[in-house]
């Protein structure tokens, strides 16, 4: 049994109908084998608002929500494309929202999570849209603006970003200067974030110690869930078990 269960990126749409059944499989794996699931963002590919709520993600919410029924504690922190979440979509699916960044603790590591495209730092559109788009003050009045409104310009970013999926955008980098900073700042050694879609762990060591850097997977293919129990600290583990995909 893991403590902690760590996933992001899936990128949940409901004509992506493989993602949802790994994500279905999912719910099932983590009743028996988690605590908690920390979700850190991408979970959806577009949320124009909680009132895009419909058949599809009613059944996404209402199976997060007997996850969390079955015991295992539920955080979302949202992402770039999900940032609109919000306390509505939360109640429904039982889940507790995370601000970006969240410091936890586990075992003796204090940890840093965050969705990752803040330290995308050479991106610099990128970044004066995320500086938009987490604006309290924007999301407000964008959520005013009619549903269709909304829809139409987060499905026109979906088409665009579609268009390139095979090879992620050459500026979709961690500048690893900004992320250390950010994690002194912080006063951590270690960070998990998604974002990239690039799994991995890495130890960066500068004259000052060590920092360590987990990196989580998109649920394209296989998706390896970022595991954590006191007794094997940190490890990527496949949804392995007895059902089948
Ligand atoms: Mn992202």
């Amino acid at each position: 049994m893991n403590d902690a269960v760590f996933i992001s990126d899936l990128h949940l749409h409901p004509e992506e109908t493989e993602i949802t059944e790994r994500f279905n499989h999912f719910i099932k794996w983590a009743a028996k084998n988690t605590l908690s699931v920390y979700i850190l963002g991408d979970f959806f590919h577009v949320w124009p608002g909680d009132d895009a709520l419909d058949a599809w993600s009613q059944s996404i919410a209402s199976q997060l929500s007997w996850l969390s029924d079955q015991g295992v504690k539920l955080y979302f922190m949202p992402g770039n494309r999900d940032f609109l979440v919000g306390k509505r979509f939360a109640k429904l699916a039982s889940l507790t929202l995370l601000n970006e960044p969240t410091i936890i603790t586990l075992g003796n590591t204090k940890l840093l999570l965050v969705h990752g495209d803040r330290y995308c730092t050479k991106d610099i559109s990128h970044q004066w849209l995320r500086r938009i788009t987490r604006n309290r003050l924007f999301t407000t009045l964008f959520l005013r603006f009619p549903y269709a409104l909304r829809s139409a310009i987060v499905n026109q970013v979906r088409r665009r970003s579609q268009m390139n999926r095979s090879k992620p955008p050459a500026n979709m980098v961690i500048i690893v200067a900004s992320m250390i900073k950010h994690m002194e700042q912080m006063g951590v050694e270690t960070v998990i974030h998604g974002h990239i879609h690039q799994p991995g762990i890495t130890k960066h060591t500068l004259k000052n110690g060590n920092y360590y850097q987990y990196v989580l997977s998109d649920w394209d293919d296989n998706p390896l869930l970022m595991c954590y129990n006191k007794s094997s600290g940190f490890y990527f583990d496949l949804m392995l078990g007895e059902l089948e995909w």
